[in-house]
């Protein structure tokens, strides 16, 4: 459709004619931008886009009644666990996950899609440099981590293995990303183990049903939520790469988590031991009101209530010991079977719910006035990737420690929790764990031992700086170097000077 006359043909019967309202205004680029734009729109998904905006919005508030009387946690028993595992399981699991990941069966696919709103930077949540000694950014430290544990497993099981890395971008994060990539060689990856591909935008919808424009001849387009992953794997024929590739465990997470284990070998173990289909990492609930969803069980099935959808009341329950009753948080960590995920995308994708956020959209107005709203006056609709658990035949839930596993990068500084001064603590706080148990000491910049007493595992500031690479360690294995070594703070190990560390022990 790149003609005027097909474009107001296809509005018109979708009753969107309104957004060509300014076309005589127009340059000539600007059209052909703007026509490019409304090809993408099939007029009767557009019509169904916008009759179900107005009708989820208007369900909005019974639907969470619904779902209150369904829901129920899931049972402490049907949860595995880390901290609740014996040596010899964890162990089990974690050969496991480097057995499959050796053969080259697991890759990791990350949600890059969003707009990280709340962080508000302009440029893509992963290329955020947290302010670490090493200056390493959010992506640097993942492609580190897909590199070490690729090492790990090729020596373990004497193979030369892949994981290779999907990365789902949106119309904002594409670009920058692969720019990024560019200039940073990928991180020492094979760039043709880096795939990327985008997923759909699509049209906040005003409460008249009407698309909004952004500009004159601009949409005001959002992505469709993480769960628009399922189509953009068959938009962009991910499956079929994956399979060619041999892929059959996917670890599918979220951008800003400093703490992220890529293709933990223990979640996979722990999944393919137990036939999972799908999976979800989970850790106890912080507070009852932190932002992150609670995997529980709705009229018996396994689902995510996200937190902007589950009720204080019931965000606040607690059990007698004091307990929260909800507290199995999701922290966007799951597992899919390649099988599982091309059942989703090719037969179940249609069903996904549809939820909605009414947002204060900027828009232009009938005059041309581009218009700041103080309230909110558009629908958006998303997807979310949890929302898949229901078609699993077997689906598994599995809680790791908040301490070594999740500290999210949501908000600016100056917020209370998950800003770049509490990511940097947590990793930090770990990598500083880690020393400690290989045996090493730290000094303060006069030399003077820095005492840990009184100090819980849980506390926010750590004692020193610390930071090691994961070109070096991947979960604190493989640091006898640092046995009895007297290291100041701010201590960083990399691949480069942990030689001189090693030479000396
Ligand atoms: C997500 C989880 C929440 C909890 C929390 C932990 C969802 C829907 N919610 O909430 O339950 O686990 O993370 O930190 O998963 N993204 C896209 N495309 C989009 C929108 C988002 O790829 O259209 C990506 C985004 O780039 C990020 C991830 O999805 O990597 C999660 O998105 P978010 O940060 O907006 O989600 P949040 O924190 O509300």
């Amino acid at each position: 459709m790149k003609s005027f006359e097909e474009a107001k043909a296809r509005l018109e019967s979708a009753g969107q004619s309104h957004v060509l309202r300014f076309w005589s205004e127009l340059s000539a680029e600007q059209r052909v931008t703007f026509l490019e734009e409304l090809s993408q729109l099939d007029p009767e998904e557009l019509s169904r886009h916008c009759r179900t905006a107005v009708e989820a919005a208007s369900l909005q508030s019974s639907d969470g009644e619904r779902l209150d009387a369904h829901m129920e946690p899931v049972p402490p028993e049907f949860i595995g666990s880390v901290r609740k595992s014996d040596q010899q399981t964890l162990k089990e699991w974690e050969d496991e996950g480097f057995l499959q990941i050796a053969q080259s069966k697991v890759a990791v696919l990350l949600l890059a899609g969003g707009q990280g709103t709340r962080l508000g930077v302009p440029y893509p949540k992963g290329m955020y440099n947290v302010g670490l000694p090493s200056g390493k950014t959010l992506y640097q430290i993942q492609a580190e981590r897909i590199r070490k544990v690729q090492e790990l497993s090729s020596v373990k099981y004497d193979s030369q293995c892949t994981v290779p890395w999907y990365i789902m971008t949106s119309e904002f994060t594409l670009e920058p990303t692969e720019k990024f990539f560019k200039e940073n060689n990928y991180f020492g990856l094979e760039p043709s183990d880096v795939v990327m591909f985008e997923q759909r935008m699509i049209p906040a919808v005003g409460f008249d049903s009407k698309i909004m424009l952004e500009k004159k001849n601009k949409l005001a387009l959002a992505p469709d939520g993480n769960g628009g992953l399922y189509r953009a794997l068959v938009d962009n024929k991910i499956l079929e790469d994956m399979e060619r590739r041999g892929v059959q465990f996917i670890h599918v997470y979220c951008v800003d988590n400093i703490l992220v284990k890529m293709a933990d070998p223990v979640f996979i173990g722990f999944c393919v031991k137990n036939g999972a289909d799908c999976g979800a990492k989970v850790v106890e609930k912080a507070y009852p009101a932190e932002p992150v969803g609670v995997v529980c069980r709705v009229d018996g099935v396994y689902q995510v209530v996200e937190y902007s959808e589950l009720k204080p009341e019931l965000a606040e329950q607690r059990h007698p010991g004091g307990e929260l009753v909800y507290s199995a948080g999701n922290i966007c960590n799951h597992f899919f079977t390649r099988d599982f995920l091309s059942n989703v995308a090719h037969t179940f994708e249609g069903k996904l719910k549809q939820h909605v956020a009414i947002k204060k959209v900027p828009f232009v107005d009938e005059e041309g006035n581009l218009v700041k709203p103080t309230k909110p006056n558009g629908i958006k609709m998303e997807k979310f990737v949890f929302d898949v658990f229901q078609f699993s035949k077997k689906f598994v839930a599995f809680e790791v420690v908040r301490e070594d596993e999740f500290s999210p990068l949501k908000n600016a500084d100056g917020a209370p929790v998950d800003t770049p001064t509490t990511v940097r603590r947590s990793l930090s706080a770990q990598h500083y764990r880690w020393a400690v148990q290989a045996g090493a000491h730290f000094l303060d910049a006069d030399g003077n031992p820095i005492t840990t007493k009184h100090r819980t595992a849980q506390d926010m500031v750590p004692p020193a700086l610390c930071e090691i690479s994961p070109l070096v360690s991947y979960f604190g294995e493989g640091l006898d170097m640092l046995k009895q070594k007297n290291l100041k703070s701010p201590f960083f190990l990399n691949e480069k000077n942990v030689m001189s560390l090693v030479e000396h022990s």
